[in-house]
């Protein structure tokens, strides 16, 4: 998606501040908007009838929350990643195996969204991607959908067991975080109670852009300025 339209209505300067060529998305790692760079994994294990989640803290990982990059001025390919422009968003967090899990095959792990937290007005979304690991048949960059997942609470994904990371993306400045269930189910979701569920949580964290939203409001109000003298 390029920017002409909101570049109409903003003063050259923030324009050309506005304004980039088409890239390729950053992959996971590289979404940290602190610099702190890297996996941030939520480790998987299941021993015996009991799932386990632990989500890694330094020296293992990032620290919580992680920051999310900003997508404001960014033309990212294939398009289907547009959903990322204009937003701040971050992919640090993936689920992970941690050892061999072993399950009956008419039973899966599934994930579920059981709560979320955003700054007032804000919107906190989440969409599919998956790994980097292109030697995987299915997997790598190409097979990311993009879909939205984890919408509402109670919403909730079948696990494959390879690693996945997903863009969170939000929109206005403060904290963010959501809670999942991590369950073993059968292939349709219905959960099977002989197992014990785990749970996890992501946090995340918007700092404002002070140069290019200062730049940009003042754009704004000279547009205003001459429009209504
Ligand atoms: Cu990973």
């Amino acid at each position: 998606m390029n920017r002409i339209s909101f570049c109409v209505s903003l003063a050259a300067a923030a324009c050309i501040a506005g304004t980039a060529a088409a890239v390729t998305p950053p992959m996971p790692p590289m979404t940290s908007g602190s610099g702190d760079a890297g996996m941030k994994h939520a480790l998987i294990s299941l021993t015996g009838t009991t799932l386990h989640v632990h989500v890694s803290e330094p020296p293992e990982g990032p620290a919580s929350p992680v920051e999310m990059m900003s997508g404001h001025g960014a033309d990212y390919e294939p398009a289907r990643f547009d959903v990322l422009e204009g937003k701040f968003f971050n992919a640090q967090h993936g689920w992970l195996a941690d050892g061999f899990i072993s399950l009956p095959t008419d039973r899966a792990i599934w994930i579920e969204r059981t709560a979320a937290t955003q700054p007032p007005g804000a919107e906190f979304r989440v969409y599919e991607a998956g790994s980097g690991m292109t030697a995987i048949p299915g997997e790598g960059m190409p097979f990311w959908t993009l879909d939205e997942i984890y919408a509402t609470d109670g919403d909730s994904w079948q696990w494959d067991g390879v690693m996945q990371h997903d863009y969170y993306t939000g929109d206005l400045p403060g904290d963010y975080a959501m809670s999942f269930r991590v369950y073993v189910g059968d292939l349709s979701g219905a959960e099977d109670i002989t197992y014990t569920p785990a749970t996890a949580t992501f946090q995340f964290h918007v700092v404002p852009e002070p140069a290019a939203w200062a730049l940009a409001g003042l754009a704004a109000v000279g547009w205003a300025t001459r429009r209504w003298r």
